[in-house]
Parts: C-alpha cells; sequence; structure tokens
C-alpha cells in the first residue's frame, strides 16, 4: 500500500470490503463496487452534504443507488463515514448504522446489510433499490419534494431546503422503461436539484450490453431537457469532481453523467466481464485484484489507518459544519416564522397538524347519493386545506379521478413555479407511483391518482411503498365494472385482491361518501402504511347513519352497518364498497319474506385484521356459517371470511363494455342475486 495517496486508500477500502464482503456471503455483486468506488467517494468526500452525525438532518443531501445490487458499495460508504444509526421514533444513537460486523455479516439473517439495500431496516439508505429502475423513479419524487420545500418554506434570508438529490444508476435503470417516464417528468418540471450519475460499464447478467441495447443515453437525455456531461474514465478523480461542479452549477434542469467505468475493475479475469456482476470472485480474483490494488491478500476487510479519519476530515467535517449552520439559521426561523417551524417539526416526526380534521365533510343521507370518487374529492379538499403537506396529483386522469386541490393558494407545481400543491405527472403511473415513494421519504404526505386498472402499471413502486413502511397515498377510482361503456380494458377484476396480497398495504374501498371521509381519517393519521384508497365512477347512496350504524365503524375495517330484526341473524351479508348497498336492500327483500340478514360493511381487510378477536368474532360470528360476500371483483379469496360453504358473488370472468345496468344483469350484482344466494345459505332457496 506504500505510495498511495490517501484517496487512493480510502476507495480501495471500498473495493476490498465489498469484495471481501461478497466472498464471506458467497453471493452478491462485486463488480459495481469495484467499478464505481471512485464515483462514490469522491461524490461522497468532496461534493455530499451530509452530517454522517446526523443522518436524518432535513436539508441534507440524498444519495440514492439505484443499482441496488451494488449494496455492498453504499454499506462500505455508511460504516466508513462513520454513519450513526438513528431509531424508528427519529431519535440519533452513538451506534454506526452499519457496523464492521454488520459488513461481515452481509446478506445473513437479521443484519443490517441485507442483499439489496432497505430503507425501513438500515439508517442512511435513502430509499429501498433493487429492483432496477425503482431508485432513479423514486429519485425524481425525492427532487420534487427538495424543490417543493424550498419553494414553499423558504423565505428571504432563510434559505431552509436548498438540497440536492444524487442517485447512482446502471444499464439495468436505463433499460427499465420507468426511467424513461421519470427522467421526462423531471427534464419537463426543471428539477436542477437532481443528478443521475450513470455507470455505463457496457455490462449486465448476460454479457456485453449490446446483446440487447445500444441506446444514445447522451442523446436520450439531451432529448428530455437534462444537461448531459461525460466522464471517460471512473478512476479520474478531477473529470468527476468537474462534472459534479458542473452538476451543481446548473439549477434549471437535472443533470445526467455518464461515466464509463470497467465493473469489477482489477480483477486478473474478470474485469469488464458479466462474470464480475454477481458472484464473489473467486480466491484467485480475489487475490488477483487486490493484488492490482497494491492491497495485501489477507487479512479481510482490512481499513488502513487514516481511512476513517480521512472521511471524518472530508465528508464528515463538511457535514457537521453546514449542519451546525442550518440549525443556527432554522432557530432563527423558528422566531421569525414560529407556525412554519412547527409544521417543519411536525412533518418531520410524520405527526397532524392541529384542527386538520375540523372540515372533514358529514353527509346528508342520500338515496341517489354520489359517486366515493366525488365524495373523496370533497374529503381530499377539506383534508388538504388544512394539511400543508398533503400534496399529489394524478397521471392526467384528475377530471376523473377528482383529485384537483382546488382551493385558493393550491396551486400547481410547474417548471418555472415548484411552490404548488396540484402535481401533474402526466401519463406515467409507474414514475407517478415511484415519485409518491420519494415524497412520502421526504416527509411530504403524497398522493398519486388514476384508475384502478392502471395500479398494474404502477405496482412495483406501490409493493415497494409497503416494503419501506412509508405511507405513500394512492387514489384509484373507476373501481369495478361499474365504470360501465370503456370496457373490460379498463375494468379492474384482479386488481382489488391482489393488492390486498400486498403485507401491510391498506386497502380501502368505502361503501358511500361517509365511509370515505372516514378512509381518508385512516390515511392521515397513517404513519408506517401506504394505503391504497379504491373509489367508484357511479353513484352510490349516501346511507342514512340515523337508521345504519355510524361510518365510524369503517375505521376497524368492517363492522355491522345492519342488524338483523326480530332476533339473531340467520346469514351475514359482506359488501365492499358500491356492493354494500346491495346488500342493505337484499336485506330488506329478506326481511319481507322473514328472513333475518345481517349486513356487514367491510372496507378494508386489512385494519379489520388489526383489530382485537373479540371484535372480530362479533361481526362475524364463527357459529354462523351462512354468509354471502359481494364484491365487483374477483371472487378468489372471499373464502376467507364465508367460509368453504359460503357464497361468492363477485367476478369470473374479464367485464364487457354496456351500460352499468346491463352489466349489473349479465355479471349477477342485482338484489335478486343476492336474495337467491342467502336463501339458499339458509337452506330456504
Ligand atoms: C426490475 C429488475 N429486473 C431484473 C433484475 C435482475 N438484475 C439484477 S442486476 C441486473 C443487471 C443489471 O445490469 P447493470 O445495471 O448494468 O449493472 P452492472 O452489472 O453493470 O452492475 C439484473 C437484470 C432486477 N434487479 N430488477
Ligand atoms: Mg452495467
Amino acid at each position: 500500500m506504500a505510495g498511495q495517496s490517501i484517496d487512493q486508500l480510502c476507495i480501495n477500502t471500498i473495493r476490498t470490503l465489498a469484495m471481501d464482503a461478497v466472498e464471506k456471503a458467497n453471493s452478491g455483486h462485486p463488480g459495481a463496487p469495484m467499478g464505481l468506488a471512485p464515483v462514490a467517494y469522491q461524490l461522497w468526500q468532496q461534493v455530499l452534504r451530509y452530517d454522517p452525525q446526523d443522518p436524518i438532518w432535513p436539508n441534507r443531501d440524498r444519495f440514492v443507488l439505484s443499482n441496488g445490487h451494488a449494496s455492498m458499495l453504499l454499506y462500505s460508504l455508511l460504516h466508513l463515514a462513520g454513519v450513526r444509526d438513528v431509531t424508528r421514533d427519529y431519535q440519533v444513537l452513538d451506534t454506526p448504522a452499519v457496523s464492521m460486523e454488520d459488513i461481515q455479516s452481509f446478506r445473513q439473517l437479521d443484519s443490517r446489510t441485507p442483499g439489496h439495500p432497505e430503507y425501513r431496516l438500515t439508517t442512511g439508505v435513502e430509499t429501498t433499490t433493487g429492483p432496477l429502475g425503482q431508485g432513479v423513479g423514486t429519485s425524481v419524487g425525492m427532487a420534487m419534494a427538495g424543490a417543493w420545500l424550498g419553494a414553499h418554506y423558504n423565505r428571504p434570508n432563510f434559505p431552509i431546503f436548498d438540497y440536492r438529490v444524487w442517485v447512482l444508476c446502471g444499464d439495468g435503470d436505463m433499460m427499465e422503461g420507468v426511467s424513461a417516464e421519470a427522467a421526462s417528468l423531471a427534464g419537463h418540471l426543471k428539477l436542477g436539484n437532481l443528478c443521475w450519475i450513470y455507470d455505463f460499464n457496457h455490462i449486465t447478467i448476460e454479457g456485453k450490453t449490446d446483446l440487447a441495447y445500444s441506446d444514445d443515453v447522451a442523446e436520450r437525455f439531451r432529448a428530455y431537457h437534462w444537461n448531459v456531461l461525460v466522464v471517460e474514465d471512473a478512476n479520474d478523480l478531477e473529470a468527476l469532481a468537474k462534472a459534479y461542479d458542473a452538476a451543481k452549477a446548473t439549477t434549471d434542469k437535472p443533470t445526467m453523467i455518464i461515466v464509463h467505468s470497467v465493473i469489477g475493475f482489477g480483477a486478473p479475469k474478470k474485469a469488464g466481464t458479466a462474470h464480475a456482476h454477481g458472484e464473489a470472485l473467486g480466491k484467485e480474483e480475489l487475490a488477483g485484484a487486490k493484488k492490482a490494488y497494491g492491497w495485501p491478500e489477507s487479512p479481510p476487510f482490512l481499513v488502513p489507518d487514516g481511512v476513517r479519519e480521512r472521511f471524518q476530515a472530508g465528508v464528515g467535517a463538511r457535514g457537521k459544519k453546514l449542519r451546525a449552520e442550518w440549525e443556527a439559521r432554522f432557530a432563527d426561523y423558528r422566531k421569525a416564522h414560529p407556525e412554519l417551524a412547527d409544521e417543519l417539526d411536525r412533518m418531520q416526526r410524520r405527526e397532524l397538524p392541529e384542527g386538520w380534521d375540523q372540515e372533514l365533510p358529514t353527509f346528508p343521507a342520500d338515496a341517489k347519493g354520489m359517486a366515493t370518487r366525488v365524495s373523496g374529492g370533497k374529503v381530499l379538499n377539506a383534508l388538504a386545506k388544512h394539511l400543508p403537506w398533503l400534496v399529489g396529483g394524478a397521471a392526467d386522469l384528475a377530471p376523473s379521478t377528482k383529485t384537483l386541490l382546488t382551493f385558493d393558494g393550491a396551486g400547481a407545481f410547474g417548471p418555472a413555479d415548484h411552490s404548488g400543491r396540484n402535481l401533474h405527472f402526466g401519463i406515467r403511473e409507474h414514475a407517478m407511483a415511484a415519485a409518491v415513494n420519494g415524497l412520502a421519504i421526504s416527509k411530504i404526505r403524497g398522493y398519486g391518482a388514476t384508475f384502478l386498472i392502471f395500479t398494474d402499471y404502477a405496482r412495483p413502486a406501490i409493493r415497494l411503498s409497503s416494503l419501506m413502511e412509508v405511507p405513500s397515498i394512492f387514489v384509484m377510482t373507476h373501481d369495478s365494472i361499474g365504470l360501465g361503456e370503456d370496457g373490460p380494458t379498463h375494468q379492474p377484476i384482479e386488481q382489488l385482491m391482489s393488492l390486498r396480497a400486498i403485507p401491510g398495504l391498506l386497502v380501502l374501498r368505502p361503501c358511500d361518501a361517509n365511509e370515505t371521509t372516514e378512509m381518508w381519517k385512516v390515511i392521515a393519521r397513517s404513519k408506517k402504511h401506504p394505503a391504497v384508497l379504491v373509489l367508484t365512477r357511479q353513484d352510490v347512496p349516501t346511507l342514512d347513519r340515523s337508521v345504519f350504524a355510524p361510518a365510524s365503524g369503517a375505521a376497524k375495517g368492517a363492522y355491522v352497518l345492519a342488524e338483523a330484526e326480530g332476533g339473531a341473524p340467520e346469514v351475514i351479508l359482506i359488501g365492499t364498497g358500491s356492493e354494500v348497498s346491495l346488500c342493505v336492500e337484499a336485506r330488506q327483500k329478506l326481511a319481507a319474506e322473514g328472513i333475518r340478514a345481517r349486513v356487514v360493511s367491510m372496507p378494508s381487510w386489512e385494519l379489520f385484521d388489526q383489530q382485537p378477536a373479540e371484535y372480530r368474532a362479533q361481526v362475524l360470528p364463527p357459529a354462523l356459517k351462512a354468509r354471502v360476500s359481494v364484491e365487483q371483483g374477483t371472487v378468489f379469496g372471499w373464502e376467507r371470511f364465508v367460509g368453504e360453504s359460503g357464497a361468492r358473488i363477485g367476478m369470473h370472468s374479464f367485464g364487457a363494455s354496456a351500460p352499468i345496468k346491463d352489466l349489473q344483469q349479465r355479471f349477477g350484482f342485482t338484489v335478486e342475486h343476492v336474495v337467491k344466494a342467502a336463501k339458499a345459505q339458509v337452506g330456504k332457496a
């Protein structure tokens, strides 16, 4: 190691930690960290505004590793920079986020160094990556958040938010469609705080990228209105420094830095080949690479003297100073603008402002009623008025999803003005969902809206919101065949149930306007669980709550909406959303025939699951086996609540293009059909 500059020592430490960790785990991806170590090091050491002593400092620069398979690169940085651990309730600890022990338990059960970086698990991981494209997609939401926070909360002499979002990404990210959606949006919105650094190493798993990919990435990004820079050699620290400076100086558009690198740099045979991508190097290559770095073959996991100190003197010292300046500035800001400072405090802790629910509407009974997308829009606006950091928009469907914020001052977030609260994602559902996650990670309550059918276009990001345990909000309207004439391409069948299959995701399908208010309350209070709010296109009656149980029961996921009259129930009708009123009508018909039916409204399986067993048994008494579920989606899964012997009224096929009345007849969503099924259940068919 003699003669190596301290910077080179640091870079080679990152490389060898990654190589040794993958070797020990006999699993992982050494090649990208080996190639990218100088790129990441130069960024962290010279540029990143980040204080390892306070990894949740709100104005820190964000670093996203979109090529998440290179996780050891990030873990090495977090370890060497001495990033501290932070608890779930935002307490900064003295202990490291990633210890040497963690590095040595890479990819092992319960370690903080899982195969791909996980936001929920490891402090310093700013977003979960691994599914290629998600990191770059999410980074656009993070940059929107930074821009919005700055435009909204900065005051003359008080630049409270001016952080940047730096993203490392690879060939895989460039090939994934979501990167196109996200880059197009970021370019249009002139997100000057965003920089993607593209590891252009010409290698993916199957071999050379020319097997499947020959884009001119520079031209592509220029066409998206990005500032495009090229660094010819990933080991050229000076060229990297220049590129980073140029990115910082470019404030009117995002920057793309294309860095030519060699995967597995230094490995005698595997360098520049796909063999360096996703497997341990093996003894010989490992030794050969270390030799090439002028590194001793053993001990493994070597951190030479001076390396940690170097990080302290670089990113550590800079971050400490910047944060101290910011803290002082924020203390003055708090004096000058106490209300704004209070908002920021609450936002950072995911708390609600006082009076957030003061205007939430209660809707009068109305037999004609209104579509839940319409009541949803009213509740959203009433909520947003008093929850100033609720920000969102639709994928070009706001007139249909009713998600536009229409009150005075709501404003639009556009290229010229980043302060507005209405976002326009364009027809980019996947990037929208990823960006909403980026907002949520940035502590903004972000929502994205489209038709329920198009959750399929957004699903990878919806899934990640749940894995990350961040409260992203997805408003999904046109929730069934009830949307009518648009037909089977637009009619969700399996979507509702498949969303329920995502662990931790709240799927909320209110039956009327008042349940919609209740569901928005659940969403507003949620700190960890993302939610999909599922709303109708068509009108549904607003139930008379002086006759039926209060809508507050909806917060429990399921409740007895209408009890059987004249004795214990003989059969339970379980409905969700628009089908609840069908159950209510059927109950009446059954009563006329002397059959006692209970109606359970079940807007959310997940909320119901959270209730104590006694409550669940009150709503669905285990002894009462005669049950009918009614939902305009796949019947798949309803046996869970109606049992093997129960009846499931739902969809068994795709829908059809027709007026809603004809569809309801054709697919059996009629009072007569529900009555018939209930009678069969009680043996009176
Ligand atoms: C959405 C998605 N598809 C497939 C994979 C599997 N996968 C992991 S890495 C990789 C190749 C990525 O190539 P590149 O981004 O060039 O990374 P490099 O090999 O250069 O490190 C693939 C296909 C994935 N993680 N995510
Ligand atoms: Mg590659």
